[in-house]
């Protein structure tokens, strides 16, 4: 196949960030920056994953369980407020809120000799080499700030040079909330300062953030807090930090690590960045269009034209590639999972406490690691779920006398599995584990990894197990969950009376049913447990079945109720239809049919106002093979919640819009949760012409293709297992062939 136009992705901007949500992010998945790229004053704020308030607690109310048979009962009795009074005060966490995350501090710089005015001003990410640079000019002389968040390194590196000699005049400072913190600075030999402090709360970590100064010609002396660099010609700073959440003593480790790198030249620090970003980044190249890509624009003017009506394919090739960039930089093997903001947050009480709602959140934030290739990202999450399975089994004893292990609808970074908040539509629903399993079953029908399956299939069953127990038996013989929510929806009575408490709702047994049949797939593969599938499969048989209700749409919970919130974010009860796969058009269109009909009622009544419920609506539309309404998606993603820094804005700032976002148009270019791998399921008439290459497809293929009006014109596959591969699309004959692993097939 021609090798695609490799084309240049990069935000840019032509004057300096005024607010956080026009900053620059940066990071290696443990540290992050917000490059704000003012001219004579910089300013970073900064992140590491591991600061959070407070220590691990055990929360789980031992109420829950001996009041659990009689909200049961009020639940089938149609008594829902009492139900609702009585669990909310004894299955609520205690206390009910998990741990939240903070801020590491901020780096600030100063620069001098910066008396004249500015010229040539550009602030950008380059997201193809994931590099950050500001530069402009003052008085004849350019200047140029160079920032990278190195993986290979463990650093934040900033290189700031001017094109003549003994230019360069800086003065930096950490600050902290202007140290109302447990915070302090102090001095580091002559070219280093080091900021440590406490997280704060009973049992929470202790941190260390140090910087050293490395200037070529010029020199450094140290002031009160202040460093400071004097006419070099260039200096490199470097930046270590640390909790004691990874090392017994942050500020030794950050210091011996800072140490250690200032022997490496920055030309070198800088090509091992590049290659270790670019070896996972460069996996994809997606073109959209012929057209020129109209990088000539600002970024933020460019989301302007595109919000007044523009078609910019070109911008939604960024914007895709920046979703990808996001994750390699928020997750990597070794950090936390990318949380509700990644890891960029600067508030000390963010929004949703900035950490993991696993009722769908931090599940959409890696729908686009396995299908978009950067597999090995997709590890934090999993590394998280490994950790929740001792407090979720205590959490399934302790609330529901259960085995296996349980989350609701949160989780923070001590895997914390017990309720929070006491927040009725949302709190108390024992599915979160049972959906993050998932993840793990995705990443073997990527991968095909055995040996990851072997382990990764005990934490599935014991999630299984739980469920085992936790569905009763209803009136009918059905097992049902409760109680249960619908996250996070409520619903109408026919006596009136509204509640959000119950039992069956549609989202849990899509998921029971996708999480049984993953287990008994796993243990047929690996040979195992036999007793244990056959178990699965007589409970699969009476665990409820989808029904369409009477307006013609998937039923969101076991009867016909009317919901309160028609045009409501979550759409759980179409799980089946995106990341599940209950409901295709082609096995189950009566189904695929309410689920169009669902969907459209949604959006009718208001629909998709937040980010990642836009980003699960372009989904749904790409499973319904609908390429025109998928692209209706797209566009309402970037014209009504995405920040000038094409950050999703939830509002606010949430980043499982830009994951969603990418992994949306990924599903509208491809799909292969059925035998057959299919391409441009939902290709929109803009994007006639194109070509993509590095996909991955369930059954552990990489794939390349180019297409022109409307039609494939070259497909290759490449398969690291052996096995039949099936492809269909617009234009191929459907194509079957046994393929053997580390073979390329092309077809034209
Ligand atoms: C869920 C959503 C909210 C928000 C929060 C972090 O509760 O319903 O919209 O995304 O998570």
């Amino acid at each position: 196949m021609k090798e695609s136009i490799q084309r240049d992705h990069r935000l840019w901007y032509s004057k300096p960030a005024k607010v956080w949500n026009e900053a620059l992010p940066i990071g290696n998945g443990r540290l992050g920056a917000m490059i704000f790229g003012g001219v004579a004053e910089e300013r970073l704020q900064l992140n590491e994953d591991s600061m959070w308030y407070g220590g691990p607690r055990d929360r789980n109310n031992e109420d829950a369980l001996p009041n659990l048979p009689h909200i049961r009962k009020l639940i089938t009795e149609g008594k829902l407020r009492e139900a609702e009074e009585l669990a909310s005060m004894t299955m609520g966490g205690l206390p009910e809120a998990q741990r939240h995350y903070l801020p590491l501090g901020e780096l600030q710089l100063s620069f001098g000799h910066h008396d004249g005015p500015v010229e040539d001003y550009v602030r950008e990410l380059d997201l193809d080499r994931g590099v950050s640079r500001v530069s402009y000019r003052i008085n004849e002389i350019r200047y140029t700030r160079e920032l990278f968040a190195s993986y290979p390194d463990q650093a934040i590196i900033i290189r700031i040079s001017a094109d003549q000699k003994n230019a360069v005049s800086i003065k930096a400072r950490f600050n902290r909330q202007n140290w109302r913190y447990l915070e302090k600075t102090k001095k580091w030999e002559q070219s280093g300062l080091i900021m440590r402090g406490e997280c704060g709360g009973k049992n929470g970590s202790s941190f260390a953030a140090v910087l050293k100064a490395i200037p070529n010609e010029g020199a450094c002396r140290l002031l009160g807090e202040y460093l400071l660099v004097e006419n070099a010609s260039s200096v490199t700073l470097m930046l270590a930090a640390g909790t004691t959440f990874r090392q017994e003593d942050p500020e030794l480790y950050s210091k011996y690590h800072v140490e250690e790198l200032s022997r490496t030249p920055y030309d070198t620090l800088l090509a091992r960045h590049t290659s270790d970003y670019g070896e996972l980044y460069n996996r994809v190249a997606l073109n959209l269009t012929k057209r020129s890509n109209h990088n000539d624009l600002p970024t933020d003017e460019r989301l302007e034209q595109f919000q007044k009506g523009e078609d910019d394919p070109g911008l939604i090739e960024s914007y895709y590639q920046f979703g990808r960039y996001l994750l390699i930089s928020s997750s990597r093997p070794g950090s936390l999972p990318a949380n509700l903001q990644g890891i960029w947050n600067d508030s000390f009480t963010p929004p949703w406490d900035s950490k993991f709602t696993i009722n769908i959140n931090a599940q959409m934030n890696y729908w686009l690691a396995e299908n978009c290739n950067l597999s090995e990202c997709h590890e934090p999450l999993f590394d998280l779920i490994e950790r929740m399975r001792e407090p979720g089994r205590i959490t399934a004893r302790v609330m529901y006398n259960c085995r296996g292990f349980t989350a609701h609808h949160n989780t923070d970074i001590w895997a914390d599995t017990a309720p929070q908040d006491t927040y009725l539509p949302a709190s108390f629903w024992p599915l979160g584990a049972a959906w993050l399993c998932l993840h793990l079953w995705e990443h073997y029908r990527y991968s095909q990894d055995r040996l990851f399956l072997e382990q990764a299939y005990e934490t599935m069953k014991e999630s299984a197990q739980f469920l085992l127990d936790y569905l009763i038996e209803d009136a009918e013989g059905r097992l049902i969950t409760c109680p249960s929510v619908s996250p996070e929806n409520s619903y109408k009575l026919p006596s009136g009376e509204i509640g959000v408490l119950c039992a069956g709702a549609s989202m849990d047994f899509q998921i029971i049913e996708a999480l049984f049949t993953a287990c008994i797939r796993s243990a047929e593969l690996i040979g195992r447990d036999h007793s244990f599938q056959k178990e699965l499969g007589a409970a699969l048989k009476r665990i409820p079945k989808p029904q369409i209700g009477k307006l013609g749409q998937i039923q969101e919970w076991m009867e016909d109720y009317e919901e309160v919130e028609p045009g409501h974010r979550h759409i759980s009860h179409l799980f089946g239809l995106y990341p599940g796969e209950l409901f295709t058009p082609e096995q189950t269109p009566e189904l695929a049919k309410a689920a169009r009909t669902t969907l459209e009622r949604r959006l009718d009544n208001g629909g998709g106002h937040t980010g990642w419920s836009r980003a699960w609506i372009i989904h749904f539309w790409a499973r319904l093979q609908d390429g025109q309404k998928a692209y209706e998606n797209v566009r309402a993603l970037l014209e009504h919640s995405t920040l000038p820094n094409l950050f999703d804005n939830h509002p606010p700032f949430q980043i499982d819009g830009n994951f969603g976002g990418s992994s949306g148009i990924a599903e509208m270019l491809m799909q292969s949760h059925t035998d057959v791998i299919r391409l441009l399921p939902a290709l929109p008439s803009s994007w006639c012409e194109g070509s993509v290459k590095g996909l991955r497809a369930r059954g552990g293929y990489t794939l390349d293709f180019s297409w022109m009006m409307g039609k494939v014109t070259e497909v290759t596959v490449k398969s690291s297992t052996d096995g039949l591969c099936q492809l269909e699309g617009p234009g191929l004959e459907n194509i079957s062939f046994n393929a053997e692993a580390g073979q390329s097939y092309t077809f034209a």
